[in-house]
């Protein structure tokens, strides 16, 4: 079948001469009178910014134009509370949703300057640590995309995700200053200011009426302030705000002690406040538990709250119609104080009675879970709480004294239900379970995959659902198209709208068409050529960053994210260990030549996973130097891993690792964007992985290892792992040589505490998955191996992605949770494609 030519409606318009002018002089007048720059003494990085800020004026005109529509329709809003976006850059993402990606690049060619330099000048926004906060990224240009009135609120960190160096095959980590050179996307308000206050203490107090309420006495004021960054949805028509908080003290200085001539003193408070913005926590998956993170999360939900609230009054008058005209998203439980902060707003501020508040609380507030794991789980120590936040514990007590009422009606008498359920926890030290906090207060709680979501049900909110039962309902993850396709992977995206037509950039469903070029020899051809192009990328990547020599020919196999001991790296550098032992025993089998490529952070406080990293590394350097096994194996650790990296690697990846111990990985995005760009998954069945193989067919995916169910009943019965070592020779050798030094010879016990866990300690199923895992590698080999079947499959996942759309997600969260209208999927694109 020969691939259709692009229907003329979808052909790019010719680049219009009027258009590109108009382009050079706002750029040219930008440089100018933004920057203060001529353009002969302009660097790159003052070009990308005059582009930036012309650019920002044309989305600044849609928003407005968005904002007054929704405003005047009186449309529901969605608030998406987040204490992490993982952004990356918006400059191409932008051009590209604003359909002008051509004219900007034609029109800084004739200035003499080239886009995609410019693009490398904007530093990535690494406001998150991993999955969670790059969902938050997606779902804001989904809901865009959708034309959904939204805002998503979170904090406006000095400094993102740290920098991560790679010294000696360490992890070091350095700060992120993304703002040294300023941010061109987004507009300070300085007249958006809200007070979040801190501590002090709460009287009952009557009024002459009888009334009784709470008078909450702070001791301490923080101001927020708004900086908004416009997010702009594919084909311009929509754009949102993305609203982030920066934290300052209300008095900069205290005059009369700074005359004492104490002048650190006269400022102390402001360092204190201003700590609230400074970092974004790098923990993932293990919550902080320090005064400043709670600091951090009350500041943001208070001042998004206050500022919804006066929106919603600004618009509607009635504060009793706020869950009407609001839905307000938590992302984790890091936001679960909006429960007890909207609490206090309606009650206190705006004398609700308990009933309704608690009424209208619940209908606004849903609340996503993206984790299962125990330690991740936050808890707040009471004394701590009632410190930072007396008032809000006043509250969390009432709300448990009905909760608990409840419970007791619905089992009397079980006391281990009722301490199950309660929001305190009364087992080691007194502390409130955030968790519970945000399922409580919400009327929908949802998953990430199917799986996660069945868990959530099974394990940590097993009691909760059973008190409040159709709360939980299932939200699998989705990506946006626009970056991980389009943008990242222009090769692919061209060679897919030359099969599906057009329409499949506002469609993803068409990418179905796909299907009947999957055996297609030509277009496999093309498809390859595709992959090519992108390996030759990444391999010349590798070589400037790390110096070692890939060939694009090989087989990249490719495992990016963080470092954590579920997501089982150990277990990819395991089989890499096995997979050079068994070159060397047969230097001269025809070995299919693989690339193994890590990225990754681990937590600065992880230290296991920083010894991970540097095993990843030992091992890089002893077999990526050892001439005997002829450069068929190659290991490769790109330091620090972000959405930009993410780019590159992604859309050059033949083999995409999805290796969790099943039940941990709650969803995974990365499985999607890797499957997307035409990689092969070799996995567990684990989150969003189950739900892959559903889509692309057993037949094009590899799946290993043991179930969830297996996994539990495998630790019941003890960690020791023995008895699968004593089974496997390629395990028992991989372990001896990594416990003996055979990778660490300047300190040969480096890695013993890595031994002997896979040894007795095997709480993640590494040995225990070992076989399976090596086994299914070996598959990969032969399927490699075979060609054509190995390109056919690819194409096929490439096919049947459609569904991981963060957009159908979007639509599922509009229907069901936040009941908002969206604009329909097969709707054609506007007329206004283009025209800027
Ligand atoms: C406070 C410390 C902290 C920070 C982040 C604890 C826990 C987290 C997150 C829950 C970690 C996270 O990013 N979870 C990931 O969320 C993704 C989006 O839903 C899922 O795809 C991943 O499977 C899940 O690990």
């Amino acid at each position: 079948m020969p691939a259709q030519p692009v229907p003329e409606k979808f052909q790019q318009p010719p680049i219009d001469e009027l258009a590109l002018s108009e382009i050079k002089s706002a750029i040219l007048a930008k440089l100018t009178l933004a920057i203060g720059k001529e353009a002969t003494q302009a660097t790159k990085h003052d070009w990308y910014k005059a582009a930036a800020l012309a650019l920002r004026d044309r989305i600044v005109h849609r928003w407005l134009v968005s904002e007054k529509e929704s405003y005047d329709a009186g449309r529901k809003r969605v608030y998406y509370l987040s204490l992490e976006f993982l952004i990356g850059r918006l400059f191409t993402d932008a051009l590209n949703n604003m359909g002008l990606l051509a004219q900007y690049g034609a029109a800084l060619g004739d200035l003499g300057v080239g886009l995609n330099d410019l693009r490398k000048c904007e530093p990535d926004a690494a406001l998150g640590n991993g999955g969670l906060g790059r969902l938050a990224a997606c779902f804001m240009e989904s809901m865009a995309t959708l034309e959904i009135p939204a805002i998503g609120y979170g904090i406006r960190y000095d400094y993102g995700l740290f920098r991560q160096i790679i010294n000696h095959g360490w992890q070091q980590e350095f700060p992120d200053e993304w703002l040294s050179f300023g941010n061109p996307w987004e507009l300070q308000r300085p007249e958006v200011v809200y007070q979040v206050k801190f501590g002090g203490s709460v009287e009952q107090v009557t009024d002459p009426k009888g009334v009784t309420r709470a008078v909450w006495t702070p001791i301490e004021t923080v101001q927020a302030m708004a900086y908004d960054t416009p997010i702009v949805g594919w084909r311009g028509e929509h754009v949102n705000a993305l609203r982030l908080w920066s934290a300052r003290a209300p008095d900069p200085m205290l005059i009369d002690v700074f005359n004492t001539g104490d002048y650190l003193g006269a400022t102390a408070h402001e360092a204190r406040a201003e700590a609230i913005c400074k970092f974004l926590y790098p923990n993932d998956e293990s919550p902080a538990g320090r005064e400043l993170r709670l600091r951090q999360e009350y500041f943001f939900v208070s001042a998004s709250l206050q500022d919804l609230i006066k929106r919603h009054l600004d618009s509607d008058g009635q504060i009793r119609n706020l869950a009407k005209k609001a839905a307000i998203q938590l992302n984790d439980t890091h936001p679960s104080l909006a429960v007890t902060e909207l609490m206090r707003l309606l009650i206190d501020v705006h004398h609700l009675r308990w009933d309704d508040a608690w009424q209208i609380t619940t209908a606004t507030l849903s609340y996503t879970n993206h984790t299962l794991l125990p330690e991740a789980l936050e808890t707040w120590p009471l004394d701590l709480f009632e410190r930072t936040l007396p008032r809000h514990l006043q509250i969390i007590y009432r709300i448990n004294e009905a909760h608990l009422a409840l419970a007791e009606q619905r089992c009397p008498g079980d006391i281990e239900f009722r301490a199950s359920v309660s929001l305190i926890d009364e087992r080691a030290g007194r502390r409130v379970r955030m968790g519970h906090l945000a399922f409580i207060g919400s009327h929908r709680i949802n998953g990430v995959s199917a799986m996660h979501s069945d868990l959530m049900k099974e394990t940590v909110f097993h009691d909760l659902n059973h008190l409040y039962p159709d709360r939980i309902t299932n939200k699998t993850n989705g990506i946006t198209f626009r970056r991980w396709l389009t943008l990242a992977n222009p090769g692919l995206t061209d060679l897919v709208r030359s099969a599906c037509g057009d329409e499949v950039l506002d469609d993803p469903t068409r990418l179905d068409r796909l299907e009947a070029f999957a055996g297609d020899s030509a277009f496999q051809q093309q498809f390859r050529t595709v992959k090519h192009r992108n390996k030759i990328a990444l391999a010349r990547l590798i070589s400037e960053r790390n110096g070692i020599r890939v060939d694009p020919g090989a087989l990249f196999d490719v495992q990016i994210k963080r470092i954590h001991e579920y997501k089982r790296q150990l277990l990819n550098v395991l089989e890499t260990v096995a997979l050079y032992h068994a070159i060397k025993d047969e230097p001269n089998r025809d070995w299919v030549p693989r690339v193994k490529i890590f990225a990754g952070k681990a937590a600065a406080s992880y230290r296991y996973a920083k010894l991970i990293i540097k095993l990843i590394n030992d091992v890089a350097e002893v077999v990526n130097n050892d001439a005997s096994i002829g450069g068929k194996l190659k290991v490769v650790f790109l330091a620090d891993y972000n959405v930009s990296l993410a780019e590159v690697i992604i859309p050059a990846a033949d083999l995409s690792e999805q290796i969790s111990t099943a039940g941990m990985e709650a969803s995974g995005t990365g499985n999607m964007k890797l499957a997307l760009n035409g990689a092969l998954t070799i996995g567990t069945l684990d989150g969003a992985n189950i739900e892959i193989r559903d889509h692309v067919g057993a037949e094009n995916i590899a799946i290993f290892g043991m179930e969830a169910l297996e996994v539990v009943a495998r630790r019941a019965q003890g960690l020791d792992a023995n008895d699968v070592i004593t089974r496997s020779q390629p395990l028992a050798r991989a372990i001896r040589a990594i416990d003996a030094g055979a990778f660490s010879p300047d300190d040969p016990a480096r890695f013993a505490s890595v031994a002997h866990a896979l040894r007795h300690l095997d709480h993640y199923m590494v040995s225990a998955d070992f076989d399976s895992y090596y086994e299914a590698q070996r598959g990969i080999d032969a399927r490699w191996a075979a060609g054509p079947a190995w390109t056919r499959a690819g194409i096929l996942n490439v096919a049947r992605m459609a569904w991981f759309s963060s957009d159908r997600t979007i639509r599922e969260y509009a229907e069901d949770i936040w009941d908002v209208p969206t604009r329909h999927a097969t709707q054609p694109p506007p007329a206004r494609l283009a025209k800027g």
